[in-house]
């Protein structure tokens, strides 16, 4: 088993790689890899030894210094272990790979007939031998030679290329210094749409977007989110494109959504296709928001990489906070809030509360592909977002600028990152960095003691103690908000913002007082001002009065969902004493009172009413969940609204039916799927996906009528079916529609699924759609039987074999064993510890090992 990386053993390497040439041969078969480096030694270490790393390619050649050397005594493991004497050495090693059988998708690899590289983290290592790691920065160039594959790119600028009878040779340069990780390659026959953009400064841009044959008509939303993603960053942060072409290319195999390979992006299918017959308003935007994302890692992640892969953060949640500021600005910025809120409460939460909680610079791992997480990406993003709330804005856009003065073209740390805000701000980050090397969720519980003219608050932190910027508001009763607040005793820091308080909490515990009338209702965490649990008792209707009265858009939702999560709490405790199920009826009135209110924008009123889900209601117990329930409670809460709002549901569906924008569809589709938990209904929605003329609407529709038990959902299901089948992605969406059902039959479904034509067995978004919806399913997966334990424990085991990525990631399902009921806990402990008896990818291993541990 490989051993476990430990940050502190960090030490720079004996030799920097500071030129790279590389040329790729590529045949029917096989290709052979030259590689030529230029070494240099590192004054600061004072060692001889050099690791290159490999994985599984055949070495030809080795020479250094130009002398044909025997490599044999340097093999150790998969490794080149050298002892080298001068201060600078060249060394040329020659070796041959089997892209068309790497179904790891990882290093070089074909898919469709069509050669992609992935080398984020470490698949460098399976193209050549090298110092895969990201603080060695080297220029490449980079050499293909193939025949009968007329697309052949790689980084940087086309140098040249030359024809003759036989094959293509084209000759890349990257002239910016980069780590092994951002190199990319790819060949084959593509289509491709080109446009320009004219930086600030007033260089054009050559801009490519290649895609499948036939599919080019598909690729222009991307095309467009990346220019709306250049000039967003070139406006909120003075950020230019640095080369003379940035390309993009689509692969239908690809393990994750998208690689920020310098000037030569290679993302997922998913994240590049679209138009409105076949992709949903959802994917539209996640499109623009990836798009963006690859395209702000050019700065942060390629001009300043990380030191070591601990850091991973440094490049991702900062670029993470980047991607959702950019589509706050171009969409709704509120709306944007309550999504990422969302999004970071049922992955990130949950993954701190499982078996594979870590912080968000973790200091020790056993493969660092298993940290490609919620808490690494969203937390990550939620502590830079804490870091811009407590300097403020332009201090941050300063902190940026210094960020890229002191560190454009190194390899640092998320420390070094906070030193640059902190020189640029005058605030001193020190104690707020604690947030980094702490794992869980911090809690925070809030006592209220309230005179008839003060306002006493006390504040005490149930986890470790952090830096937590908590942002307040006031309202009265009757709704006015308290514009100026009055403090008249703090024990920390606060900063007054308009009609909020920015309050600092640095202890265990904290009070503040201010002067408020008895009638105040208090509205905490603005904008979810930091990634904690908030406990509060609160007085008599004051969250009724926040959900109708609260300015900010975020605290009105987060009074909403409170509301829901302690009527169900208090019916899944009814049910847990076998008593009868009783829904508040004040609930019902205030939805009702939403759904009349003019002013409330459709595509918000639709967050209003996303209820939480199993993965939010799950984290409010301490112990071991109550699973069975959670889902009866769930479903019978949905009904009870949907039976009581009927007729406003019913009214404005019909409202909104022909609107043609994304917003109007939003709340559309949310309340036919509301409507749909009565059998009644269920016609509409048959209705509506047979009149559909967009893929948001047939696939609503489809999914509104899914957990019924109706011949109206599989009459639809098989159309869908015949008109998509053959366009892989629309496929996934079928894939996923049926292993979301909650029911058990979705596991005498995916036993069928091999059988299925258009299934690709190794497709990791097929695999992610059909095997990873089976994880999320609760009803399903956690069966009482165990057989949707035993279906997926198997299905990880064959997926290991090939790609222990793909297999990693969906293995995560079993990281709430200890959460789970004894009856539970022991169906799946069998599988675990026969799993952890097999031959596993050290990626696996480490999930599995950990959910059980
Ligand atoms: N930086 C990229 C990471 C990535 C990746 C990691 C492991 C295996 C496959 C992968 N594909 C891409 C994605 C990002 O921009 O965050
Ligand atoms: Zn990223």
């Amino acid at each position: 088993m490989a051993e476990k990386l430990r940050l502190k053993d960090y030490q720079q390497p004996s030799y920097w790689t500071t030129k790279t040439d590389l040329v790729f041969e590529l045949f029917a078969d096989y290709t052979l890899v030259s590689c030529t480096t230029i070494l240099s030694r590192n004054l600061n270490q004072n060692s001889n030894d050099l690791i290159l790393q490999g994985d599984g390619q055949e070495l030809l050649e080795f020479q250094i210094d130009g002398k044909t050397t025997d490599s044999a005594p340097f093999l150790k493991d998969k490794n080149l272990h050298l002892n080298l004497t001068k201060n600078e050495h060249t060394l040329f090693i020659k070796n041959k790979i089997y892209p068309k059988d790497n179904k790891s998708f990882e290093g070089l690899y074909c898919s469709n007939n069509k050669y992609f590289t992935q080398c984020e983290a470490e698949g460098f290592r399976k193209i050549t031998y090298y110092q895969d790691r990201p603080d060695v920065l080297s220029k490449f160039t980079t050499t293909v030679t193939a025949s009968g594959y007329p697309v052949l790119l790689s980084n940087g600028n086309l140098v040249s290329e030359s024809k003759n009878a036989d094959s293509t040779t084209v000759v890349w340069e990257d002239p910016f210094p980069k780590p092994a990780y951002l190199f990319a390659l790819v060949a084959g026959h593509f289509d491709k749409i080109t446009d320009s953009f004219k930086t600030r400064s007033g260089t054009n841009i050559l801009l490519e977007v290649y895609v499948d044959e036939g599919l080019a008509s598909k690729a222009q939303h991307a095309m467009k989110s990346l220019k709306e993603s250049m000039k967003w960053d070139e406006d909120r942060y003075d950020l230019e494109y640095d080369l003379d072409r940035y390309m993009i290319v689509a692969a239908n195999d690809f393990n994750s959504g998208a690689m920020e390979n310098k000037g030569l992006n290679i993302f997922n299918t998913k994240y590049v296709l679209a138009d409105v017959k076949s992709a949903t308003d959802t994917d539209f935007y996640n499109i623009q928001s990836v798009v963006a994302h690859e395209y702000f890692h050019n700065w942060t992640g390629n001009r300043v990489t990380c030191r070591d892969w601990f850091q991973l953060s440094l490049k991702e949640g900062l670029t993470v906070y980047r991607d959702q500021e950019f589509s706050s600005d171009l969409n709704s910025r509120g709306v944007k809030r309550i999504d990422d809120v969302m999004r970071l409460r049922t992955s990130q939460f949950s993954e701190d509360a499982g078996g594979n909680s870590h912080p968000v610079r973790p200091s020790e791992a056993l493969n660092i592909s298993n940290f490609y997480t919620a808490t690494i990406y969203e937390k990550g993003a939620e502590l830079i977002r804490m870091i811009e709330t407590l300097i403020g804005r332009d201090k941050f856009k300063l902190g940026m600028k210094k960020y890229f003065e002191l560190f454009d073209g190194k390899a640092v740390t998320t420390e070094d990152f906070c030193f640059a805000m902190s020189e640029a701000s005058g605030r001193d980050l020190t104690y707020f960095q604690r947030w980094y090397s702490q794992k869980g969720t911090p809690k925070l519980e809030v006592k209220r003691d309230l005179t008839s003219k003060q306002l006493k608050l006390n504040f005490k932190q149930i986890t470790s103690p952090l830096l937590l910027p908590v942002s307040i508001g006031l309202i009265r009763a009757d709704g006015t908000a308290i514009k100026d607040i009055e403090v008249v005793d703090a024990s920390f820091e606060i900063q007054k913002r308009g009609d909020t308080v920015l309050l600092e909490i640095t202890k265990d515990s904290e009070t503040i007082t201010f002067s408020a009338p008895s009638d105040c209702r208090i509205s905490f965490l603005r904008d979810f001002s930091a990634p904690i649990i908030l406990k509060y008792d609160p007085i008599e209707n004051e969250v009724y009065d926040l959900a109708a009265f609260d300015t900010n858009s975020f605290s009105k939702w987060e009074a909403i969902q409170q509301l829901i999560t302690s009527d169900i709490l208090k019916n899944i405790g009814n049910l847990q004493r076998k008593q009868k199920l009783q829904f508040n009826e004040n609930l019902i009135k205030t939805y009702q009172k939403i759904l009349r209110d003019p002013i409330l924008d459709t595509a918000y009123t639709a967050k209003l009413f996303s209820f939480p889900e199993f993965d939010n209601i799950k984290l409010e117990f301490d112990g071991a969940y109550p699973l069975d329930e959670i889902l009866e409670t769930l479903t019978c809460f949905k009904q009870n609204i949907s039976l009581s709002l009927n007729d406003d549901l019913f009214a404005i569906y019909n409202n909104l039916k022909d609107n043609d924008n994304s917003s109007d569809r939003s709340l559309k589709n949310c309340l036919l799927k509301l409507l749909c938990s009565q059998k009644q209904h269920l016609e509409i929605a048959s209705n509506q996906f047979k009149a559909a003329k967009n893929m948001t609407d047939q696939l609503a529709a489809l999914n509104a009528l899914k957990d019924s038990e109706s011949s109206l959902y599989t009459e639809c299901l098989h159309t869908f079916y015949k008109m998509w089948s053959t366009d892989s992605l629309v496929y996934t969406k079928y894939l996923s529609t049926i292993f979301t059902k909650k029911s058990v039959s979705v596991l005498e479904d995916i036993q069928k699924l091999s059988k299925d034509t258009y299934f690709q067995n190794w497709n990791p978004n097929h695999n992610y759609a059909a095997y990873g919806a089976l994880a999320a399913n609760p009803t399903a997966f956690h069966d009482k039987s165990g057989l949707g334990y035993q279906i997926l424990a198997k299905r990880i085991l064959e997926l290991d074999q090939k790609n222990p990525h793909v297999a990693a990631r969906i293995a995560n399902c079993f990281s709430d064993y200890k959460k789970l009921d004894s009856h539970r806990q022991t169906l799946l402990k069998k599988e675990l510890e026969a799993m952890l008896q097999q031959k596993l990818s050290s990626n696996t291993y480490e999930i599995i090992h950990n959910s059980l541990h």
